[in-house]
């Protein structure tokens, strides 16, 4: 379904489907706090603004966060050069991580626990460190890697993994060392759209599933997308002779190359769809980011 005349109109799935949702996984995630040191909000890299959710901040109090850009290594270099800039002076904590990396997702663990005992002791002067237990809680919007980071904090396949948005359904303590528990069930925001762009970028990373969002509009701005920065990987991939084709050009070429078409050599648009937006996903058609940080877009 299209959208018809009015592109900054949400879709009526998407405007039913995320408010009920948010009060719901927002109320969940304030129960859960009080059994956590810690919250770790999982981002997207590659969308590190729109992937998070202030009206979480809402619900944390005074609870310490750690925010963490998952997915980095499918993330634009230079872009994440200029994130790190503006976020360094932000006073949030925050790490870019590709989750799978064992040396990041160490460090994420030592971030955190120093901002527990930084807490710690700036609730109580008289406070001494100590070995106690640290006990987390990962949120996030969906498939921003909860369920990987989990699994790979655990070392173990404990937690349900899966390539399609919010596939998480038991709760249990994980532990991850005698020194470290971290909750199976991680919070699943859904995605706040602040701005209409938003809910494309959040379709292309499939934090909106397929089924709400729209796959033909999701798989056409990422074609584009990928046009306007000139990404090398999906021009060698698709084998298309230059960045100056127009839309479906290079659908006709795509389906012409793997074989996605109907009679009469036309493409199978939904194929092809389909196709664009997994190999995206992948990180097969480049590195990328969407968006760019508040003072630079001024
Ligand atoms: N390239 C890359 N893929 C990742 C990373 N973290 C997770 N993924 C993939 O993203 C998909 C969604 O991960 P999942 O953990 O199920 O997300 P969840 O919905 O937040 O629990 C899976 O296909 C993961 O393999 C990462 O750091 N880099
Ligand atoms: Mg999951």
């Amino acid at each position: 379904m299209k959208r018809e005349n009015d592109p900054s109109a949400p879709r009526d799935a998407l405007h039913n489907w995320y408010p009920g949702h948010m009060a719901k996984a927002l109320r969940e995630i304030k129960q859960k706090l009080k059994m956590v040191d810690i919250v770790l909000e999982i981002r997207d890299a590659r969308v590190p603004m729109a992937s998070g959710n202030r009206n979480l901040n809402d619900q944390l109090g005074q609870k310490p966060k750690l925010v963490i850009f998952n997915k980095a290594n499918l993330a634009d270099t230079q872009m994440l050069e200029q994130w790190t800039k503006w976020l360094d002076e932000q006073n949030d904590p925050y790490l870019f991580v590709n989750c799978f990396d064992k040396a990041a997702m160490k460090k994420a663990i030592s971030q955190a626990r120093k901002i527990v005992e930084k807490n710690r002791m700036d609730c109580n002067p008289d406070y001494v460190e100590t070995k106690s237990k640290l006990k987390m809680m990962i949120v996030g919007l969906p498939n921003t890697g909860k369920s990987t980071i989990i699994n790979q904090l655990a070392n173990k396949n404990a937690a349900k993994v899966a390539d399609k948005p919010g596939q998480t359904v038991l709760q249990q303590w994980i532990v991850v060392d005698k020194d470290i528990e971290l909750l199976d069930t991680p919070g699943v925001m859904p995605p706040r759209i602040d701005r209409p762009e938003h809910a494309l970028w959040l379709s292309a990373i499939h934090a909106i599933p397929d089924d709400i969002a729209d796959e033909e509009e999701t798989a056409i701005f990422i074609i584009k997308h990928l046009l306007k920065i000139k990404s090398q990987s999906f021009l060698e991939r698709f084998k298309l002779e230059s960045f100056d084709l127009a839309v479906d050009d290079v659908i006709q070429k795509i389906a012409t190359l793997r074989g996605c078409l109907k009679q009469k050599g036309l493409p199978d648009l939904d194929r092809v769809y389909k196709l664009v937006l997994a190999e995206f996903r992948k990180g097969e058609l480049g590195k990328t980011c969407f968006g760019v940080p508040p003072k630079l877009s001024r």
